[in-house]
């Protein structure tokens, strides 16, 4: 069944082609023979034309198939004969269907266990699993496999009643059949849904359950499926569920819409996890956690997935998608409402400057390379490879400015209109801005071009100060010459010299370019402006470095003071390189010392953020400047000079913070982050380096939380330092038993320095390395690719290293392959011959045979996004 469809063969799907189907099946009853090997489905469906109502002769009927073995087609209850209908790579023809409405029943045979694609029913472990978004479920049975056909699903599961003691799927279970050595279960989902929200799982699983009761005195039952052993570790999940339900109630009065919600922990998946009607499967690692295992960084990955996939319950399912291009209807919006879950349930400032910084690092990135796509992509040829930064993050980015722009009360009026109307319907973007439109009694015309333009915009920001009037006025600019003017708030902030507020008030761009001024000053204000980060673009203001670093220290807004700090360590560290000259850093220094002595007066994890500096990737992205070795060279003398002026400041923070309690609270958290920034500093500093190893190796030993233990294995690691060798053992020995605490393990040892292909190697031929776990490929050779010093190494080895791992992948699992091959985006920016290296190592992709759909479109992409002919 593995690999999917060649690139070759296959089309381009284009937005401007879509038209809504002509045949759509409202009722299915699906039964599976579960067998590892061979698993039969009989798919039974009511076919209703759903073209114009005149038509004389009715068209054929296509039902999307694929990598599946055809058994039978019935049509009305009567067999068909082999020219009634045609088999084809992609599916099954019905040539004459008899009339507006019939019974279709077919019957298909698949292999789970050859599955490695791991899309569409499949094998992991011992456990039969589905996963079908966005076109899994063709994979699995003939259908007309698209989100604008809303389908009402039975489901019977039939299966060995020892290897299968729970099976489940979607809704509710309505019935269960003893038959000897098998059982049967049957499922009925009561909502109509499209096939890529359908779900099926079989297998040895142990249930952890719990209660939920609504606002309005419902009682819904939630539960955890894990494999035997795991049960301990599902707390936190199960607390985050609870949360997210509560959350999503008093915020947008959005109750849970079935008596039962389950999820089940897969150790074999491509993604996060999946958000399928009342069965939500995950990735094990986003829901199992316990403090002994588990990193601070982890645990609010799971606050965060487990609440997006609860919230698309609502945004995703209820309201779904009309086609494909349409994904950050429902992503966007669902990234947004997550990242407002945890702003409420964290520290809001700290939840921003972790979603900004991970926008920055890796969406702008994608929006100015090959692969640059609008939110609302105009075609794919593999849906798959359009689960994308931009989709997702800058989508959810779009769906914030709407929050500022209507007001967040605005905002959820706008939210419950479109909920209401388009309940049990496929729509698209249009029909989600006009709902806000029409809630709010307010056009956004402009707003829309955000779904049609793509690149990060650059805005252009100038001031003046008459000080003869007292006038400030401030001029803001679109720097691209685009016919897709855009609409966007501005938050202003004007601060006097005592950091008092003068103004506070949000301006909005409509179109190119927009100038405000205030009046009756007495001398000039500092301004602050997109506050909070209120539009994806950047943003270039010139002014003196002391205004920034006065907004270093005065901003009120938690985020835009990281952010004026970040900008003064930036332009100074743009200067030093490439300098020879030892660079006047006093001024952060200042800030430096304002902010340690006011420590106690910050949250502990938003001190932690405000103190760490700039990473490799960060600094590369924001100066525009590729030369890691020099960016890294330069990082650690910064790093030693500023550990070595703030010593005693650092050390006390480490002893102030080192005994801490193993929760996961605030105040704990906070802890254990301060305790690994300082010790990261005093790392860096002129102090004896190897009482420093002795010191962390302690740390690392007598551990209580998976942060503390792991801190330490990263420090070796990018230090290099002599201990690294026994820190790594030490938790090999400790955790070999444990496949997701491994993953932490194989990607720290290739992510810092320039030395890690040796290393890469060698944990390949590991015999915990699992080529057909997602979860291993993405800890080993992901983090290597995203190591910036060894990947993009000056002789090419670091791409030929990825290049023939995607090669290998590609046989097996396409869509990791693909993930992989995205990578090589970055190395267009390099210098020397390593654009050169790179592209050989893609033309050598491109030419294997077999290439599979996936990894063929991302591949060709970048390819010609280099001019290169493909
Ligand atoms: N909707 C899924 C992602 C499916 C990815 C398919 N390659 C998870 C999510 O975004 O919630
Ligand atoms: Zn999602």
């Amino acid at each position: 069944m593995s690999p999917s469809s060649s690139f070759s063969s296959s089309p381009v799907h284009l937005l401007e082609d879509y038209s809504s189907p002509n045949w759509v099946t409202p009722k299915a009853h699906i039964r599976f023979d579960l067998d590892v090997e061979n698993t039969i489905v009989r798919s039974e469906y009511t076919v209703r034309w759903n073209g114009v109502q005149n038509v004389t002769t009715l068209p054929s009927l296509f039902l999307n198939g694929e990598g599946m073995e055809f058994l039978s087609l019935r049509v009305d209850g009567a067999i068909c004969d082999p020219e009634e209908f045609e088999l084809t790579p992609t599916g099954l023809l019905l040539r004459e269907p008899p009339s507006k409405e019939f019974l279709l029943v077919v019957e298909n045979k698949i292999s789970p266990k050859r599955n490695t694609a791991l899309e569409g029913l499949y094998l992991s472990g011992s456990m039969l699993c589905t996963q079908n978004e966005p076109e899994g479920f063709r994979k699995i049975t003939y259908s007309i496999d698209r989100p604008d056909n809303m389908i009402a699903f039975t489901v019977s599961l039939v299966g060995e009643k020892e290897l299968f003691p729970v099976l489940l799927s979607n809704g509710n279970p309505v019935a269960t059949r003893d038959l000897g050595t098998k059982q049967e279960a049957v499922w009925e989902d009561p909502f109509p849904k499209p096939s890529y929200l359908f779900a099926v799982v079989a297998g040895d699983l142990k249930e952890v359950s719990d209660t939920y009761t609504t606002l309005s005195g419902r009682t819904i039952q939630l539960k955890i499926f894990v494999e035997s052993g795991n049960q301990e570790k599902t707390e936190f999940a199960m607390y985050s569920l609870k949360e997210a339900m509560r959350w999503d109630e008093e915020t947008f009065g959005l109750e849970y819409d079935l008596d039962l919600y389950m999820i089940v922990a897969v150790d074999d998946f491509n993604m996060g996890a999946m958000e399928n009607k009342g069965l939500n499967l995950f990735n094990s690692k986003l829901v199992l956690a316990d403090k002994k295992s588990a990193t601070d960084e982890t645990f609010e990955s799971i606050l965060g997935v487990v609440a997006h996939e609860y919230f698309h319950n609502w945004t995703g399912n209820r309201v779904t998608l009309r086609n494909w291009f349409n994904l950050t209807l429902k992503e966007g919006l669902t990234v947004f409402r997550d990242q407002w879950f945890t702003e409420d349930k964290t520290d809001p400032s700290v939840k921003r400057i972790k979603d900004v910084l991970f926008l920055i690092d890796h969406q702008f990135p994608e929006d100015a390379g090959p692969m640059s796509h609008p939110i609302l992509p105009k075609s794919y040829v593999e849906m798959n490879n359009f689960y994308t930064v931009t989709v997702y993050e800058k989508g959810s980015e779009v769906i914030r400015m709407l929050s500022v722009l209507l007001g967040r009360d605005g905002f959820k009026k706008g939210l419950k209109y479109y909920l209401s109307t388009y309940d049990g319907q496929g729509v698209t973007f249009e029909e989600f801005v006009s709902s806000m439109e029409k809630a709010n009694g307010k056009e956004l015309p402009l707003f829309r071009n955000w779904y049609h333009r793509k690149g990060t915009p650059l805005i252009q920001v100038r001031e003046e100060w008459k000080p003869e009037t007292g006038e400030f006025r401030l001029h803001f600019s679109d720097s691209e010459d685009s016919e897709l003017g855009l609409m966007f708030p501005i938050p202003v902030a004007l601060f006097d010299a005592e950091g008092k507020t003068l103004q506070d008030e949000t301006l909005t761009m409509q179109g190119k370019s927009l100038s405000h001024t205030w009046k009756g000053f007495v001398s000039k204000p500092t301004a602050s402006v997109f506050r909070n980060f209120s539009a994806p673009v950047k943003v270039s203001f010139e002014r003196n470095e002391k205004e920034a670093a006065f907004l270093a220290r005065t901003e009120t807004d938690g985020f835009s003071r990281f952010f004026a700090f970040q900008e003064v360590i930036r332009e100074k560290f743009g200067i030093s390189l490439g300098s020879s000259k030892k660079i006047d850093k006093q001024v952060i220094f200042d800030i430096f010392s304002h902010t340690l002595q006011k420590k106690d007066s910050f949250p502990k994890d938003y001190l932690s953020y405000y103190l760490s500096f700039p990473g490799l990737t960060n600094l590369a992205e924001s100066l525009q400047t590729f030369d890691y070795e020099e960016i890294y060279a330069q990082r650690v003398l910064w790093l030693r000079e500023i550990a070595d002026h703030f010593l005693p400041e650092f050390q006390e923070l480490y002893e102030a913070n080192r005994n801490h309690n193993p929760n996961q609270n605030r105040e704990e958290i906070g802890k254990r982050k301060l305790k690994n920034i300082a010790l990261y500093y005093l790392f860096h500093s002129s102090l004896d380096s190897n009482r420093l190893g002795n010191l962390a190796l302690s740390q690392q030993k007598n551990a209580k939380h998976m942060s503390e233990e792991l801190a330490v294995l990263r420090l070796f690691s990018e230090m290099g330092h002599p201990l690294q060798e026994e820190s790594y053992l030490t938790y090999f020995e400790k955790w070999k038993n444990d496949s997701l605490v491994l993953d932490y393990w194989f990607s720290v040892q290739v992510s810092f320095r320039d030395n890690a292909l040796l290393k890469a190697k060698e944990l390949l031929e590991h015999s915990k390395f699992n080529w057909s776990n997602p979860n291993k490929v993405r800890s080993l050779i992901g983090a290597f690719a995203r190591n910036p010093l060894s990947f993009h190494k000056a002789d090419g080895s670091g791409y030929q290293f990825l290049s023939e791992s995607i090669i290998r992948l590609n046989a097996i699992n396409p869509q990791m392959a693909a993930a992989l091959a995205k990578l090589f985006q970055s190395a267009w920016l390099q210098s020397g011959k390593r654009p050169t290296f790179a592209s050989e190592q893609l033309k050598k992709i491109s030419e294997i045979p077999n290439l599979s759909r996936e990894l063929g479109e991302v591949v060709s992409t970048i390819r010609k996004g280099w001019g290169e002919k493909v």
